[in-house]
């Protein structure tokens, strides 16, 4: 009889702390690395869209583009005491103290769209995002077959230090070295903006003119800078030119309808939904994989304007 009613009261406790936590809106904050593309405003408003469907309390933090921005975001959060923190990583170095202290908090920390390096795997729960290598390879593989195997083309780098820049230009790269009439004749960085793509294009058609066959871009934004600065060079883009990037925002489609931009290969921003579940799965003490990748498709041009009304983003 004693241990029937401690068993009641132990199974009531249960309840009345399972109820206590569950009830409150879970507070989660989400340090997002700033607006430089189409891709990270539809990130953005996905995180947002989710937050609000789930009655979740999202603190939000915008680092413009700076990694010290965001370790003082994800500090504040630890101050706050939220529940969970969901970080898109500027660059991929430089986490471990500031995790090792969300860690110390107890507060299970879910990183989207870009990976990072550390030496300690547990100082995150899982990584959603793509797999950027395969991309490059993807944009790689169909350059290959349209420029027939050979040509020269000038590359648009993401920010330096991102694992979209480092992993898009290895898989770029270990296509193309396969093909000796390919090469690689300019590789800069745009730091995944339209304006600075525009202006790095302009001193590549400066320096090459051309000598230049195609332009490989790390992001549609920069793409869509280095078209603008080949159309202000006299020449067409998509004809003169071969443009190919990735991301597959909706300015690409249109681009692509209008015959500026040849292909793109897509990069899923949509995250919202998936990084709630992470932290509610790591709150629930439920093991998740390292990482969750998301699997993505080449758009050529030549299927755009079927595909465009399905676009998400
Ligand atoms: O491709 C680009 C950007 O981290 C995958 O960041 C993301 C990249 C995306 O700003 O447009």
């Amino acid at each position: 009889m004693k241990t029937k009613k401690l068993l009641v009261l132990c199974l009531i406790l249960i309840v009345a702390f399972s109820v206590s936590i569950f009830s409150k809106p879970l507070k989660i904050g989400f340090s997002q690395i700033g607006a430089e593309s189409a891709w990270r405003t539809a990130e953005t408003e996905s995180m947002k869209a989710t937050a609000e469907e789930l009655g979740v309390d999202l603190k939000f933090s915008d680092a413009q583009g700076k990694q010290e921005n965001q370790i003082k975001a994800i500090r504040s959060f630890i101050a706050q005491k939220v529940d969970g923190i969901i970080l898109a990583p500027v660059v991929e170095t430089g986490w471990e103290p500031v995790l090792r202290e969300a860690k110390r908090a107890k507060i299970p920390v879910v990183l989207v769209d870009r990976g990072i390096k550390v030496s300690d795997p547990s100082l995150y729960v899982t990584l959603i995002a793509s797999d950027f290598v395969f991309e490059g390879e993807e944009a790689g593989k169909w350059l290959v077959k349209k420029m027939n195997k050979k040509g020269n083309i000038v590359e648009l780098q993401g920010t330096p230090g991102a694992a979209p820049a480092i992993d898009r230009k290895k898989g770029f790269a270990s296509i193309i070295k396969k093909y000796p009439n390919m090469k690689i004749i300019k590789s800069q960085t745009g730091n995944f903006n339209r304006a600075d793509g525009k202006q790095v294009m302009e001193a590549f058609l400066k320096a090459e003119g051309k000598k230049i066959n195609a332009v490989y871009a790390h992001n549609d934004d920069m793409a869509l800078g280095a078209i603008q600065a080949i159309e202000e060079a006299g020449m067409k883009p998509g004809k003169d030119i071969i443009v190919v990037s990735i991301d597959g925002v909706k300015g690409a489609f249109e681009a692509m309808v209008d015959g500026k931009l040849n292909c793109t290969v897509e990069c899923n921003p949509l995250l919202g939904p998936l990084a709630f579940q992470a932290i509610k799965d790591a709150l629930a003490g439920k093991k998740l994989k390292k990482w969750i990748k998301q699997n993505d498709e080449v758009f050529p041009m030549e299927v755009a304007e079927d595909v465009m009304p399905s676009r998400k983003y």
